[in-house]
């Protein structure tokens, strides 16, 4: 007989180590371990939303016949790491091997291939794209840009296709999902489920073992079963869908969904499948519930973007997540932990993390990633806080995220230029600003919102290498234009904000 491992974010029946095993020899090994929990500090609710999703799994494959070994954290025997359950198992069973699907991370896939058992490694085909489909399209392009890729998967899904032509005529509606926030929104909450008695006893044990995490655990309301997330799936297409797009970089006080999904989390733990998500979705399309620009733009996150970042992590190989092109070494200031901050903007989307374990993809992007960003803090640091606090986050999803796309750090292999922007920017996409300690229409002196200052110091310090790139020329050109005692008063306060930030004052 062989084990069968299913980590905690591969809670699907149909795992590619499920199918190949044999239901009544082979055994299922499930564990919470203390080291997956702390490799990076995850948040409260993610370890109970985890945790409790893991239990449910577990006992429905046991109502479905099978055998499985499941170690409870406390358990006095747990020895707190995959490897060593493994190794304990195989002992106790007298297993002759492993079958494993491919887990998201190279930390485990290097223990699984490095330890001493024999561990079957498979696909893991609940992504759409195979590495194979996407070192394939990767291959010998100068650039890999997500809008190509994407194309090749709504051709290969046949979501919103008429025949060989994209729904509608065009292949992206993003120009129609730029609303700034509606004055008098009225937002539909993502579904919300009363803790049952499995949840109740993840949430005591989380609160005892990890309670000094960054993160507030209660109140607690995911889904943590399959069934449940088709319902929140369901109330969201109804409720949320018909406005997504339009307002999907909206930000405002308060209102920490607007009119998003919080069906990530549920997909990246495998609870929902992403082919099965994009077919409700196109269904309210085509039932006219939804309208197209709101369709695409989610769908395209899904085949397009998820599918995408997961193959850049795995095309660059180990590495990735260590690059930092730009060098920027400052630490991760301290309210990044606790929400202390004047500036309006990062205080609500650092309070929401901390409540939610959620933030939408604008307040990750362009608040606190634009921010370390343009303040130069170490992208490692960056990643670690984006893959301990968000309930979706895993390192397959969280590099080319972060380390790509948001902080550079990898020279420009996700994103053509670093998105970096002025207090402008989040002035017209929120609501935030107008109750700032700091005023974003003040480029410099008493006031300026330090995403002015930052800004420009940030390309004055890069100038080297981005003035050639032809989509930031212009903003040189208007650097350049300025005053010179503009501009050195412009660099001083910046320099002067980012000592005062890392000396703990509070700015
Ligand atoms: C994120 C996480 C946490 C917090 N805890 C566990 C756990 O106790 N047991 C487990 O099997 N998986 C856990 N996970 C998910 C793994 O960290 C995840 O499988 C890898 O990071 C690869 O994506």
């Amino acid at each position: 007989m062989r084990l069968v491992l299913v980590l905690g974010d591969q809670l699907s029946p149909g795992l590619s180590a499920l199918r190949e095993a044999e239901k009544g020899t082979d055994v299922v090994v499930m564990a919470e371990v203390a080291e997956e929990a702390t490799y990076v500090r995850h948040h409260p609710k993610k370890i109970a939303f985890l945790f409790a999703a893991m239990r449910k799994f577990a006992a429905a494959l046991r109502a479905d016949g099978w055998e499985v070994d499941y170690t409870e954290l406390d358990d006095p025997d747990n020895s707190n790491t995959i490897m060593g359950e493994l190794l304990r198992r195989t002992e106790a069973r007298g297993a002759e091997g492993v079958l494993a699907t491919e887990p998201g991370e190279f930390r485990l896939i290097g223990a699984l291939e490095d330890g001493p058992l024999d561990v079957t490694i498979l696909p893991d085909d609940r992504f759409l794209a195979s590495h194979k489909r996407f070192e394939d399209w990767a291959e010998g392009r100068k650039t890999l840009r997500m809008e190509y890729f994407y194309r090749e998967m709504r051709r290969a899904t046949g979501l919103l296709m008429e025949g060989d032509d994209p729904a509608g005529g065009a292949w992206n509606y993003d120009h129609d999902n730029r609303e700034p926030p509606p004055s008098n929104a009225d937002p539909s909450a993502p579904m919300q489920f009363t803790p049952d008695e499995t949840v109740e006893a993840v949430l005591t044990l989380v609160e005892d073992r990890f309670g000094d995490h960054f993160g507030t655990l209660r109140p607690f309301w995911f889904a943590t079963d399959p069934g449940q997330a088709r319902r929140a799936l369901a109330h969201w297409v109804k409720y949320g869908l018909p406005k997504f797009g339009d307002y999907q970089d909206a930000m405002k006080q308060g209102e920490p969904y607007l009119w998003h999904g919080f069906v990530a989390l549920y997909m990246n733990a495998g609870l929902l499948s992403p082919m099965e998500v994009c077919r409700a979705v196109e269904d309210a399309w085509k039932a006219g519930d939804a309208p197209l620009n709101c369709a695409e733009g989610f769908i395209r996150q899904v085949i397009g973007w998820r599918e995408y970042i997961r193959g850049i992590y795995f095309l660059q190989g180990p590495d990735y997540a260590t690059r930092n092109i730009l060098r920027h070494g400052r630490d991760l200031p301290d309210f990044f932990w606790d929400g202390e901050t004047d500036m309006a903007c990062l205080a609500a989307s650092i309070g929401q993390t901390r409540d939610e374990a959620y933030a939408h993809h604008i307040q990750r992007l362009m608040v606190l990633g634009n921010f370390t960003l343009m303040a130069g803090i170490e992208p490692q640091q960056v990643q670690d806080w984006f893959m301990g606090s968000y309930a979706d986050a895993y390192e397959w999803v969280m590099s080319a995220n972060v380390i790509g796309m948001s902080q550079f750090a990898d020279g420009g292999i996700v994103a053509s230029k670093p998105y970096v922007a002025s207090a402008n920017y989040i002035d017209r996409m929120s609501d935030y600003c107008s109750g700032c300690a700091y005023s974003a229409k003040t480029k410099v002196g008493e006031g300026a919102c330090p995403y002015n200052l930052l800004f420009w110091s940030f390309l004055d310090r890069h100038r080297r290498r981005f003035e050639g790139n032809g989509r930031m020329g212009q903003l040189y050109r208007t650097w350049d234009r300025m005053d010179e005692d503009k501009r050195s008063q412009i660099l001083s306060e910046a320099e002067d904000f980012l000592g005062r930030m890392e000396n703990g004052e509070r700015v």
